[in-house]
This record gives C-alpha cells, sequence and structure tokens, in this order.
C-alpha cells in the first residue's frame, strides 16, 4: 500500500483557496464564489502523484480572533483545528493583490506553533498593479526575517490563469520525501562544523557555550539534538543563527524546525 499524505488549505476568506483546490483536481468540486464565506465544510478529495496519495483538504476562511464569534466561523474554525492536526502539509494561501495582514499573522503563527510543513502561495498575481517585482520582494522579505527556523520561498501564482499545479505537487512530494529519511551524523557533524568556522557561540556569563555534536532525530516536524557544554547560556540570537544556519545548509525548505540543546549527555550512550 502507497502512503497517504493530508494537505489541507488554509487562509483568510476569499483568498482563493477553493479556486486552487479545483484547479490543483481538475474538477469543480468545491464551491467558488466572489462572497467571502463561501466553504464552511472541509471537503477532502484525492490526489495521486508519484504513487504518493494525497487528500487535498479545502476549508473555509478563517477571520482574526476578534472576528470570530458567530456560529459560523466557530464552526470553521473548530474544523480547520482538526484538519490541521491531522495534515502533513498545510499550503497557506494569501491575496498578492493585498497587504499581509494581522489575520494572516495569526493564521501563520497557528500553523507553526503546531510545527506543521508549510507552503506559502500568494495567489492573485495578476490582480497586482503595482511593480510587480517590488511586491513578490515584500512578501519575500517578510517570511524570510519573521521567522527564524523555517525556511520558505512563497510560490506566487493565478489561480485563474495558472495553478503551477505540477510544481505545487512536487514541493509536498519533496516534504514526503524529506519525512522518510534521518539526515547522516556525518553531514549534521559537517554542517555544525561549518557554523562553528562562521562564527562561535559568544562568551556569557564568563564562559562559552561549545556545542560538540549535532543529531537529526525527527523527521516532520524536524527535530535536531545538539550536544555539548554550558548551552544554557547560549543566545536567543545565536540560536536563531544557528538554526537558520542549519536548514540553509542541509536545504530544508517549507519545514519548521527544533533544535533542543542538551548539555553534557554523551550522544552515543
Ligand atoms: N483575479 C483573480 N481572482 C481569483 C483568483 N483566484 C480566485 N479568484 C477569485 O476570488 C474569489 C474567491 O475565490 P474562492 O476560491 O471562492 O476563495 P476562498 O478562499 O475559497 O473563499 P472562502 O471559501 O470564502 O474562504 C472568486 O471570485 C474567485 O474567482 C486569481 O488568481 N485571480
Ligand atoms: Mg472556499
Amino acid at each position: 500500500m502507497s502512503d497517504v499524505f493530508n494537505v489541507c488549505i488554509i487562509g483568510k476568506p476569499n483568498v482563493g483557496k477553493s479556486t486552487i483546490f479545483n484547479k490543483i483536481l481538475g474538477k469543480n468540486i468545491s464551491d467558488v464564489s466572489e462572497i467571502s464565506g463561501t466553504t464552511v465544510h472541509p471537503i477532502i478529495s484525492p490526489k495521486e502523484f508519484n504513487n504518493l496519495n494525497i487528500n487535498l483538504i479545502d476549508l473555509g476562511g478563517l477571520k482574526k480572533k476578534s472576528k470570530s464569534h458567530d456560529n459560523k466561523q466557530k464552526l470553521i474554525t473548530s474544523y480547520t483545528i482538526k484538519q490541521l492536526n491531522m495534515s502533513n502539509v498545510v499550503f497557506f494561501v494569501l491575496d498578492g493583490s493585498d497587504v499581509i495582514t494581522k489575520n494572516d499573522k495569526q493564521l501563520f503563527r497557528l500553523i507553526l506553533n503546531k510545527l506543521k510543513s508549510v507552503i506559502v502561495i500568494i495567489n492573485k498575481t495578476d490582480l497586482i498593479q503595482e511593480n510587480l517585482k517590488k511586491k513578490e520582494n515584500y512578501f519575500k522579505f517578510f517570511f524570510d526575517k519573521n521567522y527564524p527556523n523555517i525556511l520558505l520561498k512563497p510560490i506566487f501564482i493565478s489561480a485563474l490563469k495558472n495553478v503551477k499545479r505540477e510544481f505545487l505537487l512536487k514541493k509536498i512530494y519533496e516534504i514526503y520525501y524529506n519525512s522518510k529519511y534521518l539526515i547522516k551524523n556525518k553531514d549534521t557533524n559537517d554542517v555544525l562544523k561549518n557554523i562553528l568556522d562562521k562564527h562561535q557561540p559568544v562568551f556569557s556569563k564568563n564562559s562559552r557555550p561549545v556545542i560538540k555534536f549535532l543529531k537529526h532525530v525527527n523527521t516532520n516536524p524536524i527535530i535536531f539534538k545538539a550536544f555539548g557544554n554550558k548551552l544554557t547560556s547560549l543566545s536567543k540570537d545565536y540560536k536563531n543563527f544557528f538554526i537558520k544556519q542549519v536548514l540553509l545548509q542541509l536545504k530544508i525548505y517549507n519545514q519548521v524546525a527544533v533544535i533542543k540543546y542538551l548539555n553534557n549527555k554523551n550522544p552515543y550512550s
């Protein structure tokens, strides 16, 4: 039996989630309309790619917490949380013709807090009025600067004109593929050496923290263990630098990573 991967589509109302869902499946299964709040109940449909069985899940649009008190929004919120918990990957959809709103940020936090792999999709690029490159950079910069423990390259599409189906499915497949294997100790420790060559942890309270060994212990969510001495005095800045470097050097995109720092433990024991 081949593996199954759940991929849910999350975003604020009216950003084009159901349009993307239909275009990827090549069938009009989920209702689309210009009125926001069209989808309420989750719509789940299978799609096969490279022998991977994907369950694509269209969800209702989520509003800001402060505006989610009516019954319909409460229902959408509870369905979303349930599907999010069961998902392997999230398509997080934003409206490219708009700015990034507080609602988008709240939703993205929710996804990251659950340590979900996430593919950021900027939709409706056909509606972008201003300089396209400038707008693309605006989104790229936001996702690059604000989240140290995940590397994100937003994908720009117009679901109406070209949903980039193969490309999106390939991104899901990459995460599935990465989730099958642990990275070898030799590779993680080569990366550790490179990072320490670039930038050592600084002295704090008269002692220098030392990271000696880096081990990949879990996939999706990605968890590393870093072993060494005096690691409780590592600064937040250094940890942010360190995790970003690990992801960059191992070329891990769209997957949130956690590093657990452990003092004076022998990784071989
Ligand atoms: N111009 C443009 N319009 C789009 C695009 N994608 C979707 N739309 C339109 O945006 C409106 C909302 O699309 P939906 O797919 O229903 O959006 P949704 O996110 O599922 O909305 P809710 O279910 O209400 O949260 C519809 O009028 C779509 O035709 C796009 O790429 N470009
Ligand atoms: Mg919808």
